[in-house]
């Protein structure tokens, strides 16, 4: 008997619909659903591994605690009590700020952890909250935040309507889209061409996207808020800007015009490495299309001036008037209305307190996560002395990895929350394992709210969970009711953690829907339930300024804290950001079968070779005397490592580019098939001292490296 099952997958931020089917509890395929309301059949190889992810014997299922090098199997209740004991001890000796928390990518990837991870991570009261927000999205929140009042109103782009397609730091034909959400995005890209329209791509790689696009430029790493901002000169030079219907509520359009004035495209044509006649006519092209959009993404948002980077893109979008405009950049209308909610991001601030060490801005009560290495082994009050970890690996996923490793490794205390003894939860004394997506309940919150068509899903289990095993907000709810402070505290959190853990996370999604915008209309979970492909609701509409949550309800085209910013940008354009004496500026990259750091225990990604190579231009190759194929030996400020050279003609000369999520060969880890493949860590040479000043956030675009060849 075949049982056929339909969720979403939980991977990226795709949502595609699958069909899994199993006999006798065995999953016998994994498949698209073509039946799927969104992802019209659509799937990735890295669905079926899905199964690998589930049937993973390295994969915990019992709490561990960590005896010498060994690991022991542990009950639950030990395993709490163990925690409680750790943290409290840290926080009586040495004061709340002196636990760190950080909450990684997949936390994002799994509802129950969406509603309780950071009101655990809360509960500790500590000032030393970190995430993967900061290595990833946070100047697009940002920008979100200070030009339309709400760090969640990133505008997405309109893919299936629109014209004209400009692409910075983006890969989706890769990655399948980010911060819009849109399973099949290759061929999505096809279709803008398809129809008439035009694809084009800013990238220092000749990317898989690139290749799909007709126009491709190489910009230098983290040159593009200098483009972007000579960009708005050509429009407003040449009388091209239109705000259309924002004009009765968009404030800053003088003021911007007066900032881009002095970037015409000569001045930034050196610096970009895009010359003045080529930005000439990616602005009137951009322009004149009737329909288009300008997005960016993880390329422009993790470079050091990803904030300028970020408010110039939808500053553009503003003022060709493509905003929430059919075909150009819109907003959704989410069945759980996240921007509604009283989520961690609605009252979200931003620089309210500053990091102890090197005095980085918090947002939305984090700190950007290049400082907690510094937190760590920086001594003095309110050191960081214990760490508990959701999901992530900071060791590989965050700069200078190497001093983060070490300094994990000296803490009085480290609990993790995951299912792997990795490269960072190799360090913890306790690791909580929660169960893994097959054997829990989904609905997307926040995909959902950045998606590129409105529409609604709900995956039931396909698993029932296995006896003994906790789901992630159950161990959650627990730890937070152990950490709060006061008897009356924990009463209330107790008479609180009760009515939750009845309700679970099925129930608060269901109040979430009857209270969201088609609640009225009769949406509910229970009508989830019998649809199982999921519901359409519609493409993106119009929906400003009513949507926008600036005080004045206004778009803030020039908010006050990007023009100080500009100074530090111009010094940039004084030195030119061009590398001198054989420097490299270093990029990432991602591939199909990669998923950052942590799905390298399925042998079918892991198999064949080559996906963790430093591409590089073949005259950057020649010059070096070295050859395709070489182990070459890669070194930054931080540190080096050591890879195989793959000669690529789709790189920009004079840059080179290493995906991150690799270097598996640690001691400790428990992971045999990754480390049988373990390549070599990108932020083991990434700096924590490079940052965009701005937001915080990593700038891991253009690092300068050498590369030698590595001596046998
Ligand atoms: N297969 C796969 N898919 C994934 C993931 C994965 O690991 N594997 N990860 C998921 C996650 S967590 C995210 S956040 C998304 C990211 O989604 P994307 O942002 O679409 O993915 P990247 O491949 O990182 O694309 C960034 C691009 O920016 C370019 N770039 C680097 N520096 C610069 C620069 O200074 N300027 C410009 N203009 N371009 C630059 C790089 O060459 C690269 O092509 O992907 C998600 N999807
Ligand atoms: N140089 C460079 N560095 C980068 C990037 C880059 O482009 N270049 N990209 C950055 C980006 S965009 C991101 S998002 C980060 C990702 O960085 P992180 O979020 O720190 O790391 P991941 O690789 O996603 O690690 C995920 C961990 O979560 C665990 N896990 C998976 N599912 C679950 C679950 O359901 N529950 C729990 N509790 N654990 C689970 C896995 O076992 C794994 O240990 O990396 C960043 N780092
Ligand atoms: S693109 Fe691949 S990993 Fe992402 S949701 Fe779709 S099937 Fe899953
Ligand atoms: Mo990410």
């Amino acid at each position: 008997m075949t049982d056929r099952h339909f969720r979403s997958c939980t991977l990226c931020e795709a949502m595609c619909g699958i069909v899994i089917e199993t006999e006798k509890g065995q999953i016998t395929s994994i498949r698209g659903d073509e039946a799927d309301a969104f992802s019209r059949g659509h799937i990735c190889p890295k669905a079926v591994a899905l199964k690998d992810l589930h049937e993973d014997p390295e994969r915990l299922r019992r709490p561990v605690k960590r005896v010498g090098a060994e690991w022991v199997e542990i009950s639950w209740n030990e395993a709490f009590d163990l925690v409680e004991r750790g943290l409290k001890n840290v926080q009586s000796q040495y004061g709340r700020n002196a636990i760190a928390s950080y909450l990684g990518n997949p936390t994002v990837h799994s509802l129950g952890a969406m509603m309780f991870g950071s009101a655990f991570t809360k509960s500790l009261g500590s000032r030393n909250r970190y995430s993967a927000t900061s290595v990833d999205q946070l100047p697009h929140h940002l920008a979100a935040m200070w030009m339309f009042g709400h760090p969640l109103l990133i505008p997405i782009p309109d893919l299936d309507r629109t014209d004209h397609l400009l692409i910075f730091g983006a890969n989706p034909a890769v990655s399948n889209g980010s911060l819009m959400t849109a399973p099949d995005a290759a061929k999505r890209l096809k279709e803008i061409r398809a129809r008439g329209g035009r694809v084009v791509v800013i990238d220092p790689r000749y990317t898989e996207t690139a290749k799909l696009a007709d126009g491709h430029y190489f910009i230098r790493p983290g040159s593009d808020a200098l483009l972007l901002l000579a960009l708005l000169n050509v429009v407003f030079a040449e009388g091209t800007d239109r705000l259309g219907s924002a004009t009765e509520f968009t404030d800053g359009l003088a003021e911007l015009k007066t900032l881009v004035a002095s970037f015409p495209p000569d001045r930034v044509a050196k610096s970009t490495g895009i010359s003045a006649e080529a930005i000439r006519k990616i602005a009137r092209d951009f322009s004149a299309a009737p329909r288009a959009v300008a997005y960016g993404r993880v390329g422009v948002s993790t470079q050091e001036f990803g904030g300028l980077a970020c408010w110039l893109i939808t500053a553009l979008n503003v003022v060709t008037g493509r905003i929430d405009s059919p075909g150009g950049a819109m907003f959704t209308r989410p069945a759980v209305d996240m921007i509604h909610l009283g989520t961690d991001l609605a009252g979200a601030r931003f620089g309210r307190w500053k990091s102890r060490v090197r005095g980085l801005p918090e947002f939305a009560g984090e700190l950007p996560v290049s400082a907690l290495a510094e937190e760590m082994d920086t001594p003095g009050e309110g050191q960081v002395r214990a760490l508990v970890t959701h999901a992530g690996n900071p060791v590989l996923s965050t700069p200078n990895g190497v001093r983060l490793d070490r300094a994990i490794a000296k803490l009085d205390f480290y609990v993790a929350i995951d299912f792997y003894i990795n490269e960072t939860t190799r360090h913890a004394h306790v690791i909580l394992p929660p169960t893994a997506a097959l054997e829990r309940d989904h609905y997307d919150l926040v995909f959902h709210v950045l998606a590129i068509r409105n529409t609604a899903k709900y995956s039931p289990p396909l698993f029932p969970k296995p006896k003994g095993t906790m789901h992630d907000w159950e161990i959650l709810i627990e730890l937070a009711q152990r950490m709060r402070r006061g008897l009356w505290k924990r009463l209330s959190g107790r008479v609180k953690a009760a009515v939750i853990k009845r309700a679970g996370p099925r129930g608060l999604l269901d109040r979430g829907l009857r209270t969201g915008p088609y609640g009225r209309d009769g949406l509910s979970l229970s009508k989830l339930d019998s649809a199982p492909h999921g519901i359409d609701l519609g493409a993106l509409e119009p929906c400003l300024p009513a949507r926008l949550r600036t005080k004045d309800k206004r778009i803030h085209l020039v908010p006050d804290l990007v023009v100080a910013d500009l100074a530090r940008l111009e010094q940039t354009v004084a030195k030119s950001n061009i590398p001198r004496d054989g420097e490299l500026s270093l990029i990432g990259r991602r591939e199909l079968r990669s998923n950052n750091s942590w799905m390298h225990n399925s042998e079918r990604l892991v198999r064949g070779d080559r996906q963790c190579t430093v591409l590089m231009h073949p005259e950057d190759v020649a010059v070096r005397k070295l050859t395709d194929g070489d182990r070459v030996r890669i070194t930054s400020r931080v540190g080096a490592i050591e890879l195989e050279l793959e000669a690529s003609d789709a790189m920009m000369p004079g840059v080179v580019s290493i995906p991150h999520g690799w270097g598996h060969g640690r001691s400790g880890t428990k992971l045999t098939v990754a480390a049988a493949h373990a390549g070599a860590s990108i932020n083991d040479l990434t700096d924590d001292i490079r940052i965009d000043v701005l937001t915080g956030n990593a700038g891991f675009s253009g690092v300068p490296v050498h590369i030698v060849r590595a001596s046998s």
